[in-house]
């Protein structure tokens, strides 16, 4: 695959966060959304591949685009797939909250899980925790060996987690245990990346959150040699079903980053508002500034781009 697609994706990811950019803290998550998926479906016709969105926008008759099955790109070689995320984290967006972001990963095609919209108990780790993650481990269990691999004390960890009730009780283990918390309102996939960034303050991340926001993070930690696992969380028969429906049979499988994304993965995100990997997006007279994470499984090369746009140049913005 070549490489340069890697750029292609990030202008993708930096189109989304300037348009749903114009939408932070006015209230309507919808029309954030609606913005983010617009500009991401329009610059996606200029990249050069053969895309089928796997990971999309929903079904194809409650999407209007970026459905699951849509085909994107010019229509020339590679054939891949595509998932998308054109706003993680619509009300935090709407209410001008930190973490949310634009994303996009790609795959050869049939690379990703086709993981059904429902939810998903993940565990997250950068490199230097490799290995040492179990998700039928106790919290405390995965703290005592992640601080272990990190040679520092359980008390020197950070833990992002969901603020929701289904997380009461690891809440409450994890602070007997000792290790900082960082609840959030929503958007999990940021703060599963930041894990895997030295320096980001963040170590790891944990809970029940959505499937296919489990498998953007997977791309991208499997791109930065981290380490994730995720369960489907089944809520209802009718799910099951579902899952069944589209080639999951073992209700209890442990998913990797690897068997979730498979094949030389490139991902992409760009900041819409502040968050612990990215900044969102600034805006000056006549521009604005936005600031991306860009990377490829093949060489792990992870990059930071922080770019001006000047709209008077582009017509589209
Ligand atoms: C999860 C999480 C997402 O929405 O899907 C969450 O993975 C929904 O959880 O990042 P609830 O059903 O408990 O609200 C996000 O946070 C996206 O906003």
């Amino acid at each position: 695959m070549d490489r340069n697609l890697a750029l292609e994706l990030v202008r993708v990811t930096e189109a989304a966060a300037l348009a749903c950019g114009r939408w932070v803290g006015k209230g309507d998550k919808i029309a954030a959304d609606a913005a983010a998926t617009n500009a991401m479906r329009r610059a996606l016709e200029s990249v050069g591949i053969s895309g089928t969105v796997v990971i999309g926008e929903g079904e194809m008759d409650e999407a209007p685009m970026l459905f699951i099955g849509e085909r994107v790109g010019k229509g020339s070689p590679p054939e891949v797939d595509i998932a998308v995320d054109p706003l993680e984290g619509t009300n935090i967006c709407a209410k001008g909250m930190n973490g949310a972001i634009a994303t996009i990963a790609l795959a050869p095609r049939g690379g990703f899980l086709h993981a059904p919209d429902m939810y998903m108990a993940k565990i997250a780790v950068g490199p230097s925790a490799k290995g040492a993650i179990d998700i039928d481990a106790s919290p405390t269990e995965n703290l005592r060996r992640v601080a272990e691999a990190k040679s520092c004390h359980i008390e020197d960890l950070t833990v992002v987690i969901l603020d929701r009730p289904r997380h009461e009780k690891i809440v409450a283990e994890i602070r007997k245990a000792g290790a900082r918390i960082h609840l959030i309102s929503d958007g999990d996939v940021a703060p599963a990346i930041a894990a895997a960034v030295a320096g980001s303050g963040v170590d790891m991340l944990l809970g029940i959150g959505g499937a296919p926001e489990g498998v953007l993070a997977a791309a991208a930690l499997k791109c930065m040699g981290g380490d994730f696992q995720g369960r489907l969380t089944f809520m209802s028969k009718e799910e099951k079903d579902r899952a069944q429906g589209m080639g999951i049979d073992d209700f209890d499988r442990i998913y990797t980053a690897e068997e979730m994304a498979r094949g030389d993965v490139f991902f992409a995100a760009t900041g819409v508002t502040n968050g612990d990997l990215l900044n969102g997006v600034r805006y000056f007279s006549g521009g604005a500034e936005t600031h991306s994470i860009v990377m490829r499984s093949r060489t792990r090369t992870v990059r930071f781009i922080q770019a001006r746009h000047h709209f008077d140049c582009k017509p589209n913005c």
